[in-house]
């Protein structure tokens, strides 16, 4: 197994240009505006075609070809979601995994508007044969040789109400960047299932193959491999910032916390090192696949000097973040406790 993309050379100004972090900073609102919200392409964006239609086909009995009128004339759902890519954290995995090297800020939550999978798909005629649907967009690789960015995803996911085929992020149609027109949104699953600028959904009864199938996003398990689906729990501390300064007098702590099975229980503050642990205030509605912000407030003033605050999320059926992230040969789902030390004056 490989890291998230050799084919891209991570360094190179393009690759840069389309993969671009959230502001760590903002780590602490609800949703994040399109303008701030990561962005990870493989190939970059291809031409804006806000008429370029998707057709839903494969194992179906009639297959549709809708465009973004179309779409929007159907049953409309809009829900919030955490969007994560995978490698989201991948620098801080050690022995080091070559691939784009993202700290912590590959992620973001925004509204999305769309319409259900499943409605499209039970238009469409399902085939009761059907046990994978393949996904592909128009961002066709830069020479032949490249993979093809070609994803999957089981029945189940497909037909899972919150799977969408959206059309717009709070509240306005995608960005270019972000997959206009259409895109797909996995609520709870890592970034490299919610395919951008999607062209084909298509019924199948095998498993999508190739390389961002069978050589990436995918972990170690029982000797074999398996792909990678849901996002860990995980908990972020945005504010204050590693490195600032900070006024003397009460530091208020804030982040965010989310998992993408279940909902967030609790996240905990430590000033002293793990030694002792603070229950942060939460907010937000705390469902699976939706990040909740957090803050905590300690009652006395901190001295002068270098303060250290960890943060460790819960969920409610018990997972803890864990002091360290699982290493694998991707450089997947860091998500151990985070640590920022700041300066106050
Ligand atoms: N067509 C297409 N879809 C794609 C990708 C891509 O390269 N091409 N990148 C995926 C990955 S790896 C992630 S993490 C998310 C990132 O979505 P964003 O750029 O809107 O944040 O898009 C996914 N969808
Ligand atoms: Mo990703």
């Amino acid at each position: 197994m490989l890291g998230e993309d050799p084919y891209l050379d991570a360094e190179r100004d393009d690759a840069r240009r389309w993969n671009t972090p959230t502001p760590m900073a903002l780590l602490d609102r609800p949703t994040i505006p399109a303008a701030s919200f990561f962005v990870r392409s493989h190939y970059g964006p291809p031409t804006l075609d806000p008429h370029r239609p998707v057709v839903i086909g494969g194992l179906v009995t009639n297959p549709l070809s809708l465009t973004l009128r179309d779409i929007k004339a159907s049953d409309l759902v809009t829900l919030t979601a955490v969007l994560e890519c995978a490698g989201n954290g991948r620098a801080r995995h050690a022995p080091r995994v070559p691939g784009l090297q993202w700290d912590l800020d590959a992620v973001a939550q925004a509204t999305f508007t769309g319409v259900r999978l499943c409605d499209l798909l039970v238009r469409a005629g399902l085939s009761r044969e059907a046990r994978h649907v393949h996904l592909r967009g128009a961002d066709d690789p830069p020479s032949a040789t490249m993979p093809i960015f070609l994803r999957s995803i089981p029945i189940e996911r497909a037909l899972d109400p919150s799977t969408l085929v959206a059309f717009a992020m709070n509240g306005d149609d995608l960005t270019l960047d972000h997959g206009a027109p259409l895109r797909l949104v996995v609520p709870g699953w890592a970034g490299n299932h919610w395919v951008k600028w999607l062209t084909h959904v298509s019924a199948s009864s095998e498993p999508a193959r190739g390389f961002f199938m069978d050589d990436v996003y995918r972990l170690p398990a029982d000797g074999s491999s398996q792909p990678v689906t849901t996002i860990p729990i995980k908990s972020l501390i945005a504010s204050p910032e590693h490195g600032a300064t900070t006024p003397r007098g009460r530091q208020r702590i804030t982040g965010v916390a989310f998992a993408g099975r279940h909902a967030i229980a609790k996240v905990e503050v430590s000033l002293d090192g793990g030694a002792s642990w603070h229950l942060a205030t939460l907010d937000g509605s705390r469902a699976a696949g939706e990040w909740t912000t957090f803050a905590y407030e300690p009652h006395d003033a901190c001295p002068p000097g270098e303060v250290t605050a960890i943060v460790r999320a819960v969920d409610v059926a018990g997972n803890v973040q864990p002091e360290h992230a699982a290493w694998n040969p991707g450089g997947y789902f860091w998500n151990g406790w985070h640590a920022v030390t700041w300066n106050v004056a």
